[in-house]
């Protein structure tokens, strides 16, 4: 064996030897408990970055640990490969994104093979394959079917520099997420899936992810936005109704206008006849503001000229049109109640509209003149309400607006349905023909898959779809008259909603899924960035209650137990290429080599939190594998060779060996904790680095030396394989002459952590003075004595009087003197 660590020579031929043999390649197999394990798949932009390398790391070190563990283990990987990052690159270099694209994924590719990661690559998918997206464009024509997908004019974020709609998480304070550019509000055809059919379902599950980072839950919880309220029901003076959503009825009373959305049908109505109220609309709709900053932005609104009777007292209330009213969310329209919100405050304040408090408090001082108060209280002003609090008062006035017809409670959801048309070209075309006479229908299932070209002449601007003979004219399915493809394409949220299914039966061409589906999932473990946290998360648990209402898949939720890794930053700041302040994995792969870079990645920090980049740490991980290296090569130059080794019997044990078997057992099962329960992979690594001091420590040399120092170090192999698996695999074939591969993880002994002398603190008044060695049994007394008897305790007394010892059995002894 060579003294000195090369990894370069090691690690290409490992890699290789893997890809040959198959070792990682996943076989259902029904009398094995199945683990699988998920990163979330890359973009294929280029190149990995640090954070790929530590996303795929956490998941690798998962997955060969419960391998170890016995596990039948699936990890696989693939390519999340439309979207709009290849039409940029596109665009600027002048290479179709289809070529940009699968360029970019040789590349990553062979990246990720070189950093060792045990992937069944037999399992690859690549979304913008058609042997992919034909089942998602399949599955969306049964979504159609099904009234669960459907079309609909939609206000959308609209970037116009990059020509297509953003969902409301692309606008970041108002602004493209990709260009920063200035986002407007649009309305355009376009589909959308019922996930709010799902809502109810998508929240009550969440229960049952007790394996979830709890904020990633809350998140969830939050988009979702489940409100209980009421429905109430105005009579206009024109004879009409309008309806408005309310979570609070009990502040009715207080109600002293009401507010609608430029959109809504009855201000589009009354300004038929009003020039001023048309063009103020008109301004409305224009406006450049994203959804998120319309609570904040300055309120304006007009008068209708309408009316409406208040449906308990019979009062005349105006009705104006609010910038602040969304279309889109309750009915789009608002009873307001300016006493006890603060944006119908605002409104009221600037308009000078009426304000009349209805809700009193003992505890708080109330002062109308200065803001609304919002907190719930007791009812004043309010007739027979008076003095009910805020659910009796609720229930009281939603039953008598029940009785009158006027009104009932209900529940609102914040969650909208979630439109996946993109205006683009790099996305699975949406399978649909339209006709002049039938309307949308979905692409038959024999003329699937509808194949995105990819010889356009790209120029960035709208579709080259547009322009595409085979989009432009087609015969409808149904009626055979001549139509138009579709030429919107899918968010690529669709694409990566499902994934983690396919997997299962990537390579099966006659379906989507089948059953080795339900042999592996639902995924065991799902790794990926916190960025995920709302939609990714949310939309992949949407579609697999679609794939299982589908009969695809029989579990409810996709992902059991999720881990969420911090960023990558340097100097504090997260690595991006916009901020040049990225470290290239590949020059340190060179340099050092995988392992290297893997045991840096896992060592900096635990992994839910911020890593910091350094340049001595990777240096220091890169000192530790050579000195694992050292540790074993020394060892074998003692050992006559033999591959086994024979425990001694306890008694036949000197006490340094005893201490180091010790060692080896508490630290297999601290490790085994830390990787399975805890998932912190930083202090299994300490724990080795110890157990490695304490080898270096004993003097090997006896044969019981030996023995225990063996096994010291292949536990240490062992402990280490899932982080660094070329230079453990190395290291073991030359210590046995065995394949690592085909190793369990090793039993606790646990007679080897019986303890027949335990290490104790001495303290004199709180101060550590001294660590004395005392027999597991000994009394109270023999372990005072022993403590007062130490020389550094005796020279700490010396010239004081001891007045009182405390002893901890098994912890410290504290003395106390003065
Ligand atoms: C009267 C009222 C009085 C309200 C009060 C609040 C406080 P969440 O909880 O988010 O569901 N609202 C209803 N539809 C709206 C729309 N389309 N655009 C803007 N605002 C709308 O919010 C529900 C509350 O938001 C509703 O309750 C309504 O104002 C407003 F002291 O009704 B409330
Ligand atoms: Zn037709």
């Amino acid at each position: 064996m060579n003294p000195e660590y090369h990894p370069e020579h090691i690690e290409l031929s490992l890699q290789q030897a893997w890809a040959e043999d198959g070792v990682y390649r996943a076989q259902r197999d029904d009398t094995r408990e199945k683990f699988y394990c998920l990163a979330m798949f890359p973009y294929p932009s280029g190149k990995l970055h640090m954070g790929h390398v530590r996303n795929y790391t956490i998941a690798d070190v998962i997955a060969r640990f419960q391998r170890m563990m016995g596990k039948n283990v699936l990890q696989p990987m693939g390519w999340d490969a439309f979207g709009l990052p290849a039409e940029n690159a596109a665009i600027a270099n002048n290479v179709p994104p289809a070529h940009w694209t699968l360029n970019n994924i040789e590349d990553m590719r062979s990246q990720l093979r070189r950093l060792g990661f045990a992937y069944d690559w037999e399992r690859e998918v690549t979304t913008c394959q058609p042997d992919y997206y034909r089942w998602e464009q399949w599955f969306f024509t049964r979504l159609m079917d099904k009234g669960l997908a459907y079309k609909k004019e939609a206000e959308v974020n609209w970037c116009e520099t990059d020509q297509t709609v953003l969902a409301n998480e692309q606008v970041v304070d108002g602004k493209c997420w990709r260009c920063d550019n200035a986002v407007e509000r649009r309305a355009i055809n376009q589909w959308f899936i019922k996930i709010t059919d799902y809502a109810q379902q998508l929240l009550d599950d969440l229960d049952s992810l007790d394996q979830w980072p709890e904020q990633v839950v809350a998140m969830q919880r939050n988009w979702i936005g489940r409100s209980e309220g009421a429905n109430i029901r105005f009579e206009t003076n024109t004879g009409d109704t309008v309806e408005v959503y309310t979570t609070r009825p009990d502040t009715l009373m207080g109600a002293t206008y009401l507010a609608i959305a430029p959109q809504h049908p009855l201000a589009l109505r009354a300004a038929q006849d009003n020039p001023t109220l048309a063009a103020f609309l008109d301004s409305q709709t224009h406006i450049k503001v994203a959804e998120a900053d319309m609570a904040t932005m300055e309120k304006e609104g007009m008068a209708t000229g309408l009316s409406v009777y208040h449906p308990l007292t019979g009062d005349e209330l105006p009705v104006w049109v609010a910038n602040f009213v969304l279309m889109s969310y309750g009915s789009g329209a608002v009873m307001s109640v300016p006493g006890h919100d603060q944006r119908d405050w605002e409104f009221a304040t600037k308009y000078g509209l009426p304000i009349k408090q209805v809700v009193s408090s003992s505890d708080d001082t109330i002062d109308l003149s200065k803001a609304a108060y919002t907190h719930k209280g007791t009812l004043v002003n309010s007739g027979a309400y008076d003095g009910l609090g805020f659910s009796e008062a609720c229930d009281a006035i939603v039953t008598e607006l029940s009785a009158r017809g006027a009104g009932e409670k209900t529940v609102n959801f914040r969650l909208r349905d979630w439109g996946v048309s993109r205006q683009r070209y790099w996305g699975a075309p949406i399978p649909v023909i339209n006709c002049g006479q039938c309307g949308a229908v979905p692409v038959p299932e024999q003329d699937l898959p509808v194949v995105l070209p990819t010889d356009v002449a790209f120029q960035g601007v709208g579709s080259p779809l547009k322009e595409v003979a085979e989009f432009k004219a087609v015969d409808c399915p149904k009626c055979g008259a001549s139509a138009e493809r579709e030429t919107d394409t899918f968010d690529t949220f669709m694409e990566s909603s499902w994934y983690y299914a396919r997997y299962a039966s990537a390579n099966n061409d006659q379906a989507m899924l089948d059953d080795d589906a339900n042999y592996w999932l639902e995924v065991d473990q799902y790794v990926g960035g916190i960025e995920h946290a709302i939609l990714h998360l949310l939309y992949a648990r949407f579609f697999h209650k679609l794939l299982r209402d589908e009969g695809l898949v029989n579990t409810n939720e996709p992902f059991k137990r999720l881990l969420t890794q911090g960023m990558v930053l340097k100097d504090g700041a997260k690595m991006s290429k916009s901020k040049g302040n990225t470290v290239d994995p590949q020059a340190l792969i060179d340099h050092y080599g995988a392992d290297t870079v893997r045991l840096f990645s896992m060592f900096a920090a635990p992994p839910e939190q911020s890593l910091e980049w350094s340049d001595s740490g990777v240096e220091g991980a890169n000192r530790f594998l050579k000195r694992l290296w050292r540790l074993v090569s020394e060892y074998k130059q003692h050992s006559d060779g033999q591959a086994t080794i024979d425990i001694p019997t306890l008694e036949s044990l000197s006490r340094p060996q005893r201490d180091l078997r010790r060692k080896t057992h508490e630290t297999l099962r601290k490790v085994a904790d830390d990787y399975g329960r805890r998932q912190t992979f930083n202090t299994a690594i300490a724990a080795v680095m110890e157990l490695c001091n304490d080898i270096a420590k004993l003097n090997n040399s006896d044969a019981n030396d030996r023995a225990v120092i063996a096994e010291a170090l292949r536990s240490a192999l062992l402990m280490l394989n899932p982080i660094v698996p070329h230079i453990t695999q190395a290291l073991w074939q030359a210590m046995t002459g065995e394949n690592i591969l085909e190793q369990a993880w090793p039993a606790v002994d646990e007679q080897a952590l019986v303890r027949d002398e335990l290490d104790i603190v001495v303290q004199v008044n709180g101060k550590v003075r001294a660590k004395i060695q005392v027999p597991a049994d000994a009394t109270k007394d023999t372990i005072e004595a022993t403590a007062l008897g130490h020389d550094n305790v005796q020279r700490f007394l010396e010239g004081v009087t001891v007045r009182k010892v405390i002893v901890v059995p098994g912890k410290l002894v504290n003395v106390v003197a003065n």
